[in-house]
């Protein structure tokens, strides 16, 4: 398959670059650094902070014998994705090339505004390039079960059936995010299902939780193809912060009460997401929603599990609840459904004990570069 990951630089871009690449495909990134740069200006570098493309794309190869070739560019500009998809003639298109991070969109004025203009206007780009140049190309995209919020009923993917005086029909699901991040995560969903009805595009949108981990298959080959790995208040999801801050011997942070429940899935099961859903691309003209998680689990007790992982690997590692800076219910129903990637075949790895002690140990060898200042929250939802 000839398969184009727009966002190749980041978190899941690259682990998700190497894993199709090592399968036979030919692959394509493209990215224009914009995390890594926004990553230095709010002093949130990563702990684990990745080579360039170039670098990482020329180690692959020595390894493996594999090309993954590589665009620096700034999917804003339609002429740059124009010009690769021209060239790349992609059957698959995985859109990750977006502003990831919940807090900075909370940040200020000029945060929200690129976070708004730039995940809107790459996803218009990429529905317009596909219409015009690769009609056929199967695009899937990375939303966020931050999309539909913490209901009080059950999140079913991606559609509800309603019925309403006497009369039944079926609707995205209702959406109400709680960060600008999130909602331009709605907005995606909304101006994709616009066009699959109007253009018949083939559209598949990933609704995933947070994600934990610093490894795949693929990294294991080498120290300079791990991922980069955030454990900051503002790029950090909340394992990988857990993890990192047992490591550094701060009390893990819990923001408010812990009640609050996400679906949550190892970086690993990203890359078998993301590989099941372009092997079964759909029909021209579906937009298929599927929910990707492996297990919900609440932030207290995701801190306890690390806490008891820890102490028995000797880490002494204590528990704080800290006011919570984001604007969100902290104790809550929440019920989703997952079923749609398991029919597909995932095979799920859980977060055991001993997935927790094999990611503290990893972190430990970074332990001197910790930077304890990016630990505590510094965006506060109220402003
Ligand atoms: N949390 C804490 N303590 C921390 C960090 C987070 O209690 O130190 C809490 C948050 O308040 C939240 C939960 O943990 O209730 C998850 O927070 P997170 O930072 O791991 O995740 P979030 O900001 O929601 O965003 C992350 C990814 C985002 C993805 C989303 C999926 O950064 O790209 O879309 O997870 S979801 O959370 O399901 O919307």
């Amino acid at each position: 398959m000839r398969i184009m990951i727009l966002g190749g630089d980041g978190y899941l871009g690259w682990p998700t670059a190497m894993h199709f690449a090592r399968r036979g495909h030919d692959v394509a990134v493209i990215d224009n650094y914009l995390r890594r740069r926004i990553a230095r200006e709010t002093d949130s570098q990563a702990l684990i902070e990745a080579n360039d493309l170039p670098q990482r794309c020329s180690v692959f190869y020595q390894l493996t014998g594999r090309e993954i070739t590589h665009i620096e560019g700034d999917l804003n500009d339609p002429s740059v994705l124009y010009e690769a998809v021209r060239a790349h003639q992609p059957e698959s298109i995985i859109h990750y090339a977006e502003q990831p991070s919940a807090p900075y969109s909370m940040r200020g004025f000029d945060e929200a505004r690129l976070t708004l203009n730039n995940n809107l206007n790459v996803t218009f780009n990429v529905i317009w390039a596909v219409k015009d140049l690769v009609p056929d190309c199967h695009i899937i995209k990375l939303g966020t079960m931050g999309e539909y919020g913490t209901p009080n009923i059950d999140i079913e993917e991606g559609w509800l059936e309603v019925e309403h005086k006497g009369r039944r029909d079926t609707f995205l699901y209702p959406r109400q995010a709680g960060s600008l991040y999130h909602t331009t995560k709605i907005l995606d969903t909304d101006l994709l299902w616009f066009y699959v009805r109007t253009y018949g595009l083939r559209v598949t949108d990933l609704m995933q939780g947070p994600v934990y981990g610093l490894s795949t298959e693929e990294s294991e080959m080498d120290e300079r193809l791990l991922p980069n790995f955030h454990y900051d208040d503002i790029f950090g999801t909340v394992v990988n912060r857990f993890l990192v801050q047992a490591v550094a011997g701060i009390p893990l942070t819990i923001y408010g009460k812990g009640g609050q429940t996400r679906g949550y899935l190892n970086l690993r099961d990203t890359l078998q997401c993301v590989d099941l859903a372009a092997r079964s691309p759909v029909e021209r003209g579906d937009l298929r929603i599927l929910n990707q998680l492996t297990e919900t689990f609440t932030v207290k007790e995701l801190a306890d599990q690390v806490a008891r992982v820890g102490n028995r690997l000797g880490l002494e590692v204590e528990v704080q609840t800290i006011p919570n800076p984001r604007q969100e219910a902290e104790e809550h129903y929440y019920n989703p459904k997952y079923s749609g990637l398991l029919d597909l075949g995932l095979q799920p790895h859980y977060l055991t004990d001993a997935v927790v002690e094999d990611m503290l140990t990893r972190i430990l060898r970074y332990r001197a570069c910790i930077d304890t200042n990016r630990i505590m929250p510094r965006v506060k939802w109220s402003g």
